[in-house]
C-alpha cells in the first residue's frame, strides 16, 4: 500500500503545504503538483469542477509525489466514496457542524467495521496498491472544516470524533458567519479570537490543523501560529495574481518615458 506522507510529515511535525484547484484541467493539476506542494487540494464546491474533471485530475496529481485530496461539494457519502474510489488520499469535507456531521463523513471514508464505505475501490487499487482494502483506512486523510458558528458551538464533541484526523478552517464562511466580512486573514479580534480557539481545541485534541490562506504570506503567517496545513490561496487567485502584475509590468513600459519619468 502506498503511504500518505502527510501523515509522516504531520508525525515530524513538518508544515504540510497545500495547493487549492478550481480550474478543471488536468494540466493545471500536472502543472501544480509539480511545484513543491506536500499535497494539492480538488475542490468540487466552489471549483468549476466535477467529477469527470476531478477523475484526471487525480490521475496528473499521481504522477508526482504530491497527496491527491478532494474538497467534495458537501458531505454526501457517495460523492465521497467515489472520489475515494478514483484514488483521493483525503477529504477536506465543507460545513461539518456537529458530531453527527463529523462522525457521518468519517464513516464514508471507512471500511467496515470503522465505518460504512462501501468497497469497489477502483482506481484507488492502481494508485494505492492491491493491498488497498487493508491500508486505506489508515492511508486516507480526513479533514473536517469548521466555518459556522454551530461548529464552534460543538467544537469539543466534533474533536473528540473517533477516526477524525484534523480540521481544517474555512476562514471565508466562518467570517461571514459572525457578521463580518468575508475574508482568509481578518484583522477583526473577534474572528481573530475564535480561530486561535479553534486551532487550539483541535491541536489539544491532538488533531492536525489546517486552514485557507490568501497567499503566500498569509500561509506563512498561519504557519507560525502554529497551523500544521496551509493553503496559499488558490489557482485563480494566483493565476490572476500573476497576470495582473504581468499586465502592470508590460503597461508600464509602453508608456511614454516623459510620462513614466513623471514630467
Ligand atoms: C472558506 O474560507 O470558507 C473556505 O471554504 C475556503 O475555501
Ligand atoms: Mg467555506
Amino acid at each position: 500500500m502506498r503511504s500518505n506522507h502527510l501523515h509522516a510529515l504531520r508525525a515530524e511535525r513538518k508544515l504540510i503545504l497545500n495547493a487549492w484547484l478550481s480550474i478543471p484541467s488536468s494540466y493545471a493539476a500536472e502543472v501544480t503538483s509539480h511545484q513543491g506542494f506536500d499535497a494539492v487540494t480538488i475542490d468540487l464546491q466552489h471549483g468549476m469542477i466535477g467529477f469527470e474533471s476531478a477523475l484526471p485530475m487525480l490521475q496528473a496529481i499521481s504522477t508526482t509525489g504530491a497527496v491527491p485530496l478532494v474538497r467534495p461539494s458537501r458531505n454526501e457519502p457517495s460523492e465521497i466514496m467515489k472520489l475515494l474510489d478514483g484514488g483521493a488520499y483525503g477529504v477536506i469535507c465543507p460545513m461539518i457542524s456537529t458530531r453527527q456531521d463529523a462522525e457521518r463523513l468519517v464513516a464514508a471514508c471507512r471500511y467496515p467495521p470503522a465505518g460504512n464505505r462501501s468497497f469497489g475501490p477502483a482506481r484507488g487499487l492502481l494508485y494505492g496498491g492491491l493491498d488497498y482494502l487493508s491500508g486505506a483506512d489508515a492511508a486516507i486523510l480526513v479533514l473536517a472544516m469548521i466555518e459556522t458558528e454551530e461548529a464552534i458551538d460543538n467544537l469539543d464533541a466534533i474533536v473528540a470524533t473517533p477516526g477524525l484526523d484534523g480540521i481544517f478552517i474555512g476562514p471565508n464562511d466562518l467570517a461571514l458567519a459572525l457578521g463580518r466580512a468575508p475574508k482568509p486573514e481578518h484583522d477583526d479580534p473577534y474572528v481573530i479570537g475564535r480561530i486561535e480557539h479553534i486551532r487550539r481545541t483541535a491541536e489539544a485534541a491532538g488533531l492536525l490543523t489546517g486552514i485557507f490562506c490568501s497567499g503566500g504570506a498569509g500561509a506563512a503567517q498561519r504557519a507560525r501560529e502554529g497551523f500544521n496545513l496551509v493553503t496559499p490561496g488558490n489557482d485563480v487567485a494566483l493565476l490572476r495574481t500573476a497576470m495582473q502584475r504581468a499586465v502592470a509590468e508590460a503597461r508600464d513600459a509602453e508608456r511614454p518615458a516623459a510620462m513614466a519619468s513623471g514630467y
